[in-house]
């Protein structure tokens, strides 16, 4: 079994990151989730409330063996593949937007450190779903329950609560 990783800031983890992840370790992979700081992207959740709601969505989803959750360290993302024995990156494309942002990346990683990044097509049921979008929508009062996992959204509600 190889392992891979799935590098993201999943602020929220949505259920298209989840199709994402139950897809890479149907194809027989050990799947990292590496949850991202991400300093350049405006969050909600803190890292260890993203961490802990996409733990227990794996659990409630018996994934929890073939998939564990890290800690992205501050650093190249091609570091953190070598350290766990990586053998590539998985990302998926909702679209060509998502391609055009990609593409630079993949092409880098590799250069760096042939490390490959293998696409998964997202399901049509979830190309209209980013994190950011979520955020935005539930900021401003509409409903996202059809678009996260119930601790997503829970963290979600939580961390509104208190803001
Ligand atoms: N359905 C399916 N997949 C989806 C959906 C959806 N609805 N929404 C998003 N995805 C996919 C994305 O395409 C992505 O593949 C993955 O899920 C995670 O998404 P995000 O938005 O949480 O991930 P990003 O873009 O924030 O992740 C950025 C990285 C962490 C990959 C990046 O910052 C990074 O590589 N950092 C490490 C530093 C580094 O090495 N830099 C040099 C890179 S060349």
């Amino acid at each position: 079994m190889s392992t891979v990783v799935l590098p993201g800031s999943f602020d929220p983890f949505t259920l298209g990151h989840l199709d994402l992840t139950r897809r890479a370790a149907a194809l027989g992979h050990h799947v990292i989730i590496a949850v991202s700081h991400n300093p350049s992207k405006q969050g909600t959740l803190d890292l260890e409330t993203r961490k802990a709601a996409i733990t227990t969505t794996l659990e409630q989803e018996d994934l929890s063996g073939a998939v564990e959750v890290r800690t992205l360290p501050r650093g190249l993302l091609v570091d953190f593949c070598r350290e766990v024995g990586a053998t590539a990156v998985i990302r998926g494309l909702r679209s060509q937007l998502d391609l055009a942002y990609e593409e630079p990346m993949a092409r880098m990683n590799h250069h760096l450190a042939d490390v490959d990044t293998v696409f998964l097509l997202t399901d049509s049921a979830w190309s209209h779903i980013s994190s950011s979008l979520v955020r935005e929508v539930h900021g401003l009062g509409g409903d996202v329950s059809d678009m996260l996992p119930g601790p997503s959204l829970d963290a979600l509600r939580a961390a509104a609560a208190v803001s």
